[in-house]
Protein backbone atom coordinates (compact mmCIF):
# COMPACT_ATOMS: atom_id res chain seq x y z
CA UNK A 1 0.00 0.00 0.00
CA UNK A 2 1.29 3.43 -0.98
CA UNK A 3 0.72 5.74 2.08
CA UNK A 4 0.10 9.52 2.03
CA UNK A 5 2.31 12.25 3.98
CA UNK A 6 2.95 15.52 4.36
CA UNK A 7 5.47 17.76 5.54
CA UNK A 8 6.07 20.09 9.07
CA UNK A 9 8.90 22.28 9.58
CA UNK A 10 10.11 23.13 13.26
CA UNK A 11 12.95 25.12 11.47
CA UNK A 12 12.90 28.78 12.11
CA UNK A 13 15.69 29.05 9.53
CA UNK A 14 14.06 27.19 6.95
CA UNK A 15 11.80 29.93 6.60
CA UNK A 16 10.38 30.34 2.93
CA UNK A 17 11.53 26.87 2.34
CA UNK A 18 9.15 23.43 0.90
CA UNK A 19 7.24 22.77 3.85
CA UNK A 20 3.47 22.85 4.42
CA UNK A 21 3.11 23.88 8.16
CA UNK A 22 4.98 25.77 10.05
CA UNK A 23 3.16 25.80 13.55
CA UNK A 24 4.15 23.13 15.51
CA UNK A 25 3.49 19.00 15.55
CA UNK A 26 -0.03 20.06 17.21
CA UNK A 27 -1.24 22.02 14.70
CA UNK A 28 0.49 20.16 11.73
CA UNK A 29 -1.19 16.14 13.26
CA UNK A 30 -4.58 18.07 13.64
CA UNK A 31 -4.49 19.51 9.88
CA UNK A 32 -3.24 16.53 8.39
CA UNK A 33 -5.60 14.13 10.07
CA UNK A 34 -8.45 16.58 9.52
CA UNK A 35 -8.12 15.72 5.73
CA UNK A 36 -7.38 12.15 5.40
CA UNK A 37 -3.37 12.15 6.03
CA UNK A 38 -1.76 8.64 6.59
CA UNK A 39 1.31 10.48 8.31
CA UNK A 40 3.66 13.20 8.78
CA UNK A 41 6.93 14.03 7.74
CA UNK A 42 8.99 15.94 10.13
CA UNK A 43 11.84 18.52 9.62
CA UNK A 44 12.91 19.09 13.20
CA UNK A 45 16.32 21.64 14.16
CA UNK A 46 17.73 19.11 16.08
CA UNK A 47 17.14 15.48 17.47
CA UNK A 48 16.85 16.49 21.01
CA UNK A 49 14.21 19.34 20.20
CA UNK A 50 12.00 17.08 18.90
CA UNK A 51 9.27 15.89 22.34
CA UNK A 52 9.06 12.76 21.60
CA UNK A 53 6.56 11.78 23.83
CA UNK A 54 4.23 14.65 22.55
CA UNK A 55 4.63 13.18 19.25
CA UNK A 56 3.92 9.78 20.36
CA UNK A 57 0.83 10.77 21.81
CA UNK A 58 -0.42 13.46 18.45
CA UNK A 59 0.36 10.26 16.44
CA UNK A 60 -2.00 7.85 17.97
CA UNK A 61 -5.12 10.45 18.90
CA UNK A 62 -4.98 11.18 15.48
CA UNK A 63 -3.95 7.73 14.03
CA UNK A 64 -1.13 8.78 11.98
CA UNK A 65 2.55 7.67 11.62
CA UNK A 66 5.69 9.35 11.22
CA UNK A 67 6.44 8.98 7.34
CA UNK A 68 10.59 10.11 7.83
CA UNK A 69 12.59 12.37 10.03
CA UNK A 70 14.75 15.30 7.86
CA UNK A 71 18.27 16.11 9.17
CA UNK A 72 18.79 19.43 7.06
CA UNK A 73 18.51 21.55 10.70
CA UNK A 74 22.23 20.15 10.90
CA UNK A 75 22.96 21.80 7.65
CA UNK A 76 20.33 25.37 8.39
CA UNK A 77 21.44 25.92 11.52
CA UNK A 78 24.98 24.55 11.98
CA UNK A 79 26.30 24.64 8.23
CA UNK A 80 27.66 21.32 9.19
CA UNK A 81 27.32 18.41 6.36
CA UNK A 82 29.15 14.86 5.48
CA UNK A 83 31.63 15.77 2.97
CA UNK A 84 32.97 19.06 4.48
CA UNK A 85 36.97 20.23 4.34
CA UNK A 86 36.89 20.27 8.70
CA UNK A 87 37.28 16.75 9.96
CA UNK A 88 35.48 17.78 13.26
CA UNK A 89 32.64 19.19 11.12
CA UNK A 90 31.79 15.89 9.10
CA UNK A 91 31.80 14.21 12.95
CA UNK A 92 29.32 16.67 13.93
CA UNK A 93 27.25 16.17 10.98
CA UNK A 94 27.35 12.47 11.39
CA UNK A 95 26.26 12.51 14.53
CA UNK A 96 23.49 15.25 14.47
CA UNK A 97 22.31 12.40 11.97
CA UNK A 98 22.84 9.64 14.04
CA UNK A 99 21.05 11.03 16.96
CA UNK A 100 18.08 11.84 14.25
CA UNK A 101 18.16 8.04 13.00
CA UNK A 102 17.63 6.92 16.75
CA UNK A 103 14.67 9.59 16.94
CA UNK A 104 13.11 7.82 13.63
CA UNK A 105 13.72 4.54 14.86
CA UNK A 106 11.45 4.98 18.00
CA UNK A 107 8.90 5.88 15.37
CA UNK A 108 9.80 3.48 13.12
CA UNK A 109 10.79 6.02 10.40
CA UNK A 110 13.81 6.43 8.47
CA UNK A 111 15.75 9.48 8.23
CA UNK A 112 16.94 11.74 5.17
CA UNK A 113 19.91 12.73 4.27
CA UNK A 114 19.42 15.51 1.89
CA UNK A 115 21.48 18.90 2.07
CA UNK A 116 23.73 16.72 4.89
CA UNK A 117 24.93 15.14 1.96
CA UNK A 118 26.98 18.59 1.24
CA UNK A 119 29.02 19.07 -2.15
CA UNK A 120 32.65 19.13 -3.37
CA UNK A 121 34.09 22.57 -2.87
CA UNK A 122 37.38 24.27 -2.21
CA UNK A 123 39.97 22.22 -2.06
CA UNK A 124 37.90 19.11 -1.23
CA UNK A 125 37.70 17.16 -4.43
CA UNK A 126 34.37 15.37 -5.66
CA UNK A 127 36.41 11.71 -5.71
CA UNK A 128 37.26 12.59 -1.75
CA UNK A 129 33.79 14.17 -0.97
CA UNK A 130 32.25 10.48 -2.07
CA UNK A 131 34.61 8.74 -0.09
CA UNK A 132 33.92 10.16 3.22
CA UNK A 133 29.90 10.22 1.78
CA UNK A 134 30.57 6.55 1.53
CA UNK A 135 31.97 5.71 4.79
CA UNK A 136 29.13 7.91 6.49
CA UNK A 137 26.38 6.28 4.39
CA UNK A 138 27.98 2.92 5.51
CA UNK A 139 28.17 3.65 8.42
CA UNK A 140 24.44 5.49 9.66
CA UNK A 141 22.83 2.84 7.30
CA UNK A 142 24.12 0.05 9.33
CA UNK A 143 23.11 1.91 12.60
CA UNK A 144 20.08 2.63 11.27
CA UNK A 145 19.79 -1.14 10.57
CA UNK A 146 19.94 -1.64 14.29
CA UNK A 147 16.44 -0.16 14.62
CA UNK A 148 14.64 -1.91 11.46
CA UNK A 149 14.75 0.55 9.26
CA UNK A 150 16.65 2.09 6.40
CA UNK A 151 18.47 5.19 5.79
CA UNK A 152 17.24 7.26 3.22
CA UNK A 153 19.68 8.75 0.55
CA UNK A 154 18.60 12.05 -1.62
CA UNK A 155 19.99 13.07 -4.91
CA UNK A 156 19.65 16.88 -5.17
CA UNK A 157 19.39 19.21 -8.02
CA UNK A 158 22.58 20.60 -9.88
CA UNK A 159 22.08 24.40 -7.74
CA UNK A 160 22.13 22.15 -4.45
CA UNK A 161 25.22 19.71 -4.65
CA UNK A 162 27.31 18.45 -7.22
CA UNK A 163 27.85 15.22 -5.77
CA UNK A 164 24.50 13.07 -7.06
CA UNK A 165 21.41 14.70 -9.07
CA UNK A 166 20.10 11.76 -10.45
CA UNK A 167 18.34 8.46 -9.36
CA UNK A 168 20.82 6.52 -11.43
CA UNK A 169 23.90 7.71 -10.68
CA UNK A 170 23.09 7.53 -6.79
CA UNK A 171 21.37 4.10 -7.28
CA UNK A 172 25.38 2.66 -8.89
CA UNK A 173 26.82 4.25 -5.66
CA UNK A 174 24.72 2.90 -3.24
CA UNK A 175 25.45 -0.37 -4.75
CA UNK A 176 29.05 0.00 -3.94
CA UNK A 177 28.08 0.32 -0.33
CA UNK A 178 29.20 -2.45 2.56
CA UNK A 179 25.60 -2.27 3.22
CA UNK A 180 22.28 -2.50 1.82
CA UNK A 181 19.89 -0.34 3.79
CA UNK A 182 20.53 3.13 2.16
CA UNK A 183 17.41 3.51 0.34
CA UNK A 184 16.84 6.17 -2.46
CA UNK A 185 14.44 9.28 -2.08
CA UNK A 186 12.83 10.45 -5.02
CA UNK A 187 12.11 13.97 -4.91
CA UNK A 188 10.18 14.41 -7.90
CA UNK A 189 10.89 18.54 -7.84
CA UNK A 190 14.69 17.38 -8.18
CA UNK A 191 14.24 15.12 -10.93
CA UNK A 192 11.68 17.18 -12.71
CA UNK A 193 15.35 19.28 -13.51
CA UNK A 194 17.77 16.68 -13.72
CA UNK A 195 16.25 13.29 -15.06
CA UNK A 196 15.30 12.79 -18.96
CA UNK A 197 12.06 10.58 -18.34
CA UNK A 198 11.01 10.61 -14.53
CA UNK A 199 8.61 7.44 -14.78
CA UNK A 200 11.71 5.76 -16.39
CA UNK A 201 14.39 6.61 -14.20
CA UNK A 202 11.46 5.52 -11.10
CA UNK A 203 11.15 2.07 -12.99
CA UNK A 204 15.31 1.96 -13.28
CA UNK A 205 15.68 2.77 -9.38
CA UNK A 206 12.72 0.01 -9.00
CA UNK A 207 13.31 -1.72 -5.60
CA UNK A 208 15.77 0.68 -3.85
CA UNK A 209 13.19 3.81 -3.90
CA UNK A 210 12.42 4.00 -0.21
CA UNK A 211 10.64 7.41 -0.06
CA UNK A 212 8.99 10.31 -2.56
CA UNK A 213 8.75 13.41 -2.03
CA UNK A 214 5.74 14.54 -4.05
CA UNK A 215 5.94 17.90 -5.67
CA UNK A 216 5.31 19.18 -8.85
CA UNK A 217 7.53 20.89 -11.20
CA UNK A 218 7.17 24.65 -9.60
CA UNK A 219 7.64 23.04 -6.21
CA UNK A 220 3.89 23.52 -5.61
CA UNK A 221 1.33 21.10 -4.23
CA UNK A 222 0.84 18.31 -6.72
CA UNK A 223 -1.66 19.12 -9.60
CA UNK A 224 -0.49 23.39 -9.49
CA UNK A 225 2.40 22.44 -11.95
CA UNK A 226 3.20 20.87 -15.32
CA UNK A 227 4.75 17.16 -14.21
CA UNK A 228 2.58 14.09 -15.27
CA UNK A 229 1.49 12.67 -12.08
CA UNK A 230 -0.38 9.48 -13.35
CA UNK A 231 2.64 8.08 -15.60
CA UNK A 232 5.25 8.67 -12.30
CA UNK A 233 2.73 6.75 -9.80
CA UNK A 234 1.69 4.13 -12.55
CA UNK A 235 5.95 3.46 -12.59
CA UNK A 236 5.88 3.83 -8.87
CA UNK A 237 3.01 0.90 -8.45
CA UNK A 238 4.42 -1.15 -11.46
CA UNK A 239 7.86 -1.37 -9.54
CA UNK A 240 5.99 -2.14 -6.35
CA UNK A 241 7.13 0.84 -4.15
CA UNK A 242 4.88 0.33 -0.60
CA UNK A 243 6.31 3.61 1.03
CA UNK A 244 5.02 6.98 1.71
CA UNK A 245 4.45 9.69 -1.18
CA UNK A 246 5.16 13.05 0.96
CA UNK A 247 4.20 16.65 0.00
CA UNK A 248 7.53 18.63 0.52
CA UNK A 249 6.13 21.57 -1.18
CA UNK A 250 5.92 25.04 -1.06
CA UNK A 251 2.45 25.97 1.16
CA UNK A 252 0.97 27.88 -1.94
CA UNK A 253 -1.45 29.48 -1.72
CA UNK A 254 -1.56 28.63 1.59
CA UNK A 255 -1.01 25.28 3.67
CA UNK A 256 -4.07 23.83 3.85
CA UNK A 257 -5.04 24.28 0.36
CA UNK A 258 -1.58 23.21 -0.60
CA UNK A 259 -1.94 19.80 1.37
CA UNK A 260 -5.71 19.50 0.58
CA UNK A 261 -4.35 19.39 -2.98
CA UNK A 262 -1.50 17.10 -2.48
CA UNK A 263 -3.91 14.42 -0.97
CA UNK A 264 -6.46 14.94 -3.96
CA UNK A 265 -3.54 14.39 -6.45
CA UNK A 266 -2.44 11.80 -4.16
CA UNK A 267 -5.71 9.93 -4.59
CA UNK A 268 -6.73 10.59 -8.05
CA UNK A 269 -2.92 8.73 -8.93
CA UNK A 270 -2.65 5.99 -6.55
CA UNK A 271 -5.80 4.67 -5.49
CA UNK A 272 -7.27 3.26 -8.09
C1 LIG B 1 15.22 17.99 1.06
O1 LIG B 1 14.31 16.93 1.06
C2 LIG B 1 15.31 18.63 -0.25
O2 LIG B 1 14.59 18.27 -1.16
C3 LIG B 1 16.30 19.70 -0.47
O3 LIG B 1 15.95 20.47 -1.58
C4 LIG B 1 16.52 20.58 0.70
O4 LIG B 1 15.47 21.48 0.84
MN1 LIG C 1 13.21 16.57 -0.97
Amino acid sequence: MIKSAITVSLVAQAKGGPFVYWDGLAHAAASAAKLGFDAIEVFAPSAASIDRPALHALLKQHGLSAAAFGTGGGWLVHKWHLTHADPAIRSQAREFIRAIIDVGGEFKAPAIIGSMQGKAEGDVSRDQALTWLAEALTDLGAHAARHGVPLLYEPLNRYETNLFNTLSEAYDFLETLNTRNVKLLADLFHMNMEEVDLAESIRKAGHRIGHVHFADSNRRAMGFGHTPTKHIAQALMDVGYEGFVSGEIFPWPDPQTAAAKTLESFRTAFCR
